[in-house]
């Protein structure tokens, strides 16, 4: 899954592909480089940050969802009238970071489509999730979460094999937090969906190089990281640097499952 955020500032990339043309253009690239589906977000959801008016998340994605119709895309929104637009126009998957709680009208909306969900752990809100986050063990509170998301979601009409869960890498954690996940990723594809991880360029990944207060990690880094991720069972990684993922992943993918 490609990342391509019409945002002036999401962390990683903010700013890059804020023009429609240059988003429509770098969802294509990825698309050519092996990504099976890119994930287009006009909200930016790191940490600190604020929302996004209906408004403006609406301007800033119809134009890149029309420029890229016929091609497989996913609509990263928490906001049923921006999924219902974006479904209209082709998407297939509504990724919802906050796994069905923002919106009453979403699961309604993505039921309604036919569409594929991913159901992603956060505590909290954006704005204050990285605020000193504490867990008893943060695996089971995760399992234990997108368990009870994914029996609601059912609830609601979208069809248990339509939905993939994700552990919400850097959503209210530290660095040891994120690590644990990963580690013990066979405890949430237990859950028995398609896991979905998201750890590129995030700041865990500069932390552990010995800077404090990266904001980034590299595409070096993500790449080991979702390479691991894979060998413990994640089946959906959502990066920004496709191609050498592509590589990196076509390569465990011949050590592990040839
Ligand atoms: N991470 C980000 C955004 N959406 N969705 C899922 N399912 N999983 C993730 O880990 C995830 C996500 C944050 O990364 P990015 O889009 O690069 O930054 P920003 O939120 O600042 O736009």
């Amino acid at each position: 899954m490609g990342v391509v955020n019409v945002t002036p500032d999401s962390f990683s990339d903010g700013g890059v592909n804020f023009e429609p043309a240059d988003a429509a253009g770098s969802a294509r690239r990825m698309l050519d480089e092996g990504a099976a589906i890119v994930d287009v977000g006009g909200e930016s959801t790191r940490p600190g940050s604020e929302g996004v008016s209906l408004d403006e998340e609406l301007r800033r994605v119809v134009p890149v969802l029309e420029a890229l119709r016929t091609l497989p895309v996913s609509i990263d929104t928490a906001k049923s009238e921006v999924a219902a637009r974006a479904l209209e126009l082709g998407a297939v998957l509504v990724n919802d970071v906050t796994a069905l709680r923002g919106d009453p009208e979403l699961a309604g909306v993505v039921a309604d489509h036919g569409a594929y969900l991913c159901l992603m752990h956060m505590r909290g809100e954006p704005r204050t999730m990285q605020n000193d986050p504490r867990y008893d063990d943060v695996v089971g509170d995760v399992a234990r979460f997108l368990d009870e998301r994914l029996a609601f979601a059912v609830a609601q009409g979208i069809p248990e094999e339509s939905i993939c869960l994700d552990p919400g890498i850097g959503f209210g954690k530290t660095v040891e937090h994120n690590f644990e996940l990963l580690r013990r990723l066979d405890e949430l594809t237990a859950l028995g969906r398609p896991i979905l991880v998201g750890i590129s360029r995030k700041s865990s990944l500069g932390k552990i190089m010995g800077d404090p207060g990266a904001k980034t990690g590299t595409a070096a880094a993500s790449i080991g990281a979702a390479v691991l991720a894979y060998e413990r069972g994640a089946s959906i990684f959502r990066v920004h640097d496709v191609r050498e993922h592509v590589e990196a992943l076509s390569a465990a993918v011949a050590v592990v499952a040839p």
